[in-house]
């Protein structure tokens, strides 16, 4: 692996000016002392070998569209420490990573004590290489036990949750102290019942994603306040998954209409039960009021990727008539415009913190990244996002972090190992590692808690402007 060069930001106003490089309009300053760069991961997609969860169900099933299993994935359960010497070769002084509730409760009510040690291993190893964890409790996957009681769906879900919760924080609280508790609860939602893409892949289901909403933020709450039981100082939040939509035609009444129904159901369902603890008419009249939901959060988790244009297609009920596509001509990772990925929108950040900013919580960028194997877009992305994050910070906006998705490609849910978003390359057949060159960019940027145009130059110095498609 290349060695990484530190470059100095100096005094970056008046260096080179960034748009050179970049379609930028001023350079950033330093971010704040303390600021976290960090990356992203989650259980099922890095560990490997988890069995008894229901994705691994699903995969079995056959759900994943390429056919792929997540097999060994990165092999995390066996060898984390050798991402985690990467992580700390490139810089970053932070990771996200989530623990396996099928691992730690493989049967109701047992607890694997080795399963928690492995985990303790891992966030020792973390602090030894100088990187702070933020460990997420729900990353989409939880035990098949579970899963076949209901999930959360089931009256008792919230209790079973927290059981968890306590087990995990009392078993690690001494290693970490920030905590997310739900990963992209809208995500889940939408995906398992509305589209169908997640287990358990039901299609059109509205009402029964907008109670699976409510039922999250039950279980968040009471983890929430579990989590504070046993450890006062903890930081918990959850991360929520914003995307930006945008009417096909600005001058059509109906594809505003559906753009507003689908950003209240999507963006902001689970946003307004924290900030109002109640959703908006009529969707109040599935949830009623959860006042005891209303404020629970210590920061909001804001995981930004993408844009959508939305068009009213009355042959869509099923999708409350909402086509969602991606418009020729933008800026996009690796896949077809017909895959739900979006357009590659770093202007998003912007708009999803000035929204959350109203819940009044400091605020992490918990994900942002692009399918990019080749390395195409990523590094515009990164530079991109950081200035948007400056700009935010600079106006005063209280942001103290951002984890890029992800260090080493993954396994990506239904996709498969057919989208690759990591700073660094794997071939999980063989298991070898490539630093992409956006790994040496966000590298040297997390190190010198800046960007400079040098540092573009010298990863990029043909420039990074996406190319047209
Ligand atoms: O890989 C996922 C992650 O698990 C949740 N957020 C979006 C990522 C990219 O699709």
């Amino acid at each position: 692996m290349d060695e990484v060069h530190d470059l100095e930001c100096g005094n970056v106003r008046s260096s080179r000016n960034l748009t050179e490089v970049a379609p930028l309009a001023t350079a950033p300053s330093r971010f704040p002392a303390g600021f976290l760069w960090g990356v992203s991961t989650a259980a099922h997609q890095v560990e490997g070998g988890n069995d008894n969860n229901q994705w691994a169900a699903w995969e079995q099933a056959g759900g994943i569209k390429s056919g792929d299993r997540s097999g060994q994935a990165c092999d995390w359960w066996n060898n984390a420490e050798r991402d985690f010497d990467l992580a700390r070769e490139m810089g970053v002084n932070a990771l996200r990573l989530s623990v396996e509730w099928s691992r730690i409760e493989p049967q109701e009510g047992q607890y694997d004590a080795q399963a928690l040690r492995r985990y303790r291993q891992m966030l020792e190893a973390l602090h030894q290489r100088g990187i702070r964890p933020m460990v997420c409790l729900h990353h989409f996957t939880h035990p098949l036990w579970f899963e076949q009681k209901g999930g959360f769906l089931r009256y008792d879900a919230a209790n079973r949750f927290e059981g968890f919760a306590r087990h995990v924080v009392s078993g690690l609280g001494d290693l970490c102290q920030s905590w997310v508790t739900f990963n992209e609860p809208n995500v889940y939602a939408t995906l398992g019942y509305v589209l169908g893409e997640f287990p358990p892949g039901k299609r059109g289901q509205i009402l029964t994603a907008v109670r699976l909403v409510n039922a999250l933020a039950r279980a968040h709450t009471q983890a929430y306040r579990a989590i504070h039981d046993l450890q006062p100082a903890a930081q918990v939040g959850w991360a929520h998954n914003f995307v930006v939509f945008q009417p096909a035609d600005p001058r059509s009444v109906l594809d505003g209409w559906v753009t507003r129904l689908v950003n209240e159901l999507f963006n902001e369902s689970f946003v307004r039960l924290i900030e109002q603890g109640k959703l908006a008419f009529p969707l109040s009249l599935v949830s009623g009021d959860l006042n005891d939901v209303k404020g629970v959060c210590d920061f909001v988790g804001l995981n930004v990727y993408s844009r959508f244009h939305v068009a009213f297609d009355a042959r869509l009920l099923s999708q409350m008539f909402a086509r969602v596509f991606v418009p020729p001509h933008v800026p996009q990772g690796d896949h077809g415009v017909e895959q739900p990925y979006g357009e590659a929108y770093p202007a998003a950040i912007r708009l999803a913190v000035e929204r959350v900013a109203r819940i009044g919580k400091p605020i992490y960028v918990l994900e942002n990244g692009v399918p990019d194997a080749q390395d195409r877009i990523r590094p515009w992305l990164i530079v991109n996002a950081v200035q948007e994050l400056d700009r935010l910070i600079q106006a005063g906006q209280d942001i103290r972090g951002y984890f890029h998705w992800t260090l080493t490609d993954n396994f990506e849910w239904s996709e498969g190992w057919k989208l690759r978003f990591g700073l660094v390359a794997l071939d999980p057949k063989t298991q070898q590692r490539t630093m992409r060159n956006s790994g040496r960019l966000y590298g040297a940027i997390a190190r010198s808690n800046c960007i400079s145009p040098e540092m573009v130059n010298q990863y990029f110095p043909a420039g990074i402007e996406p190319a047209p498609d």
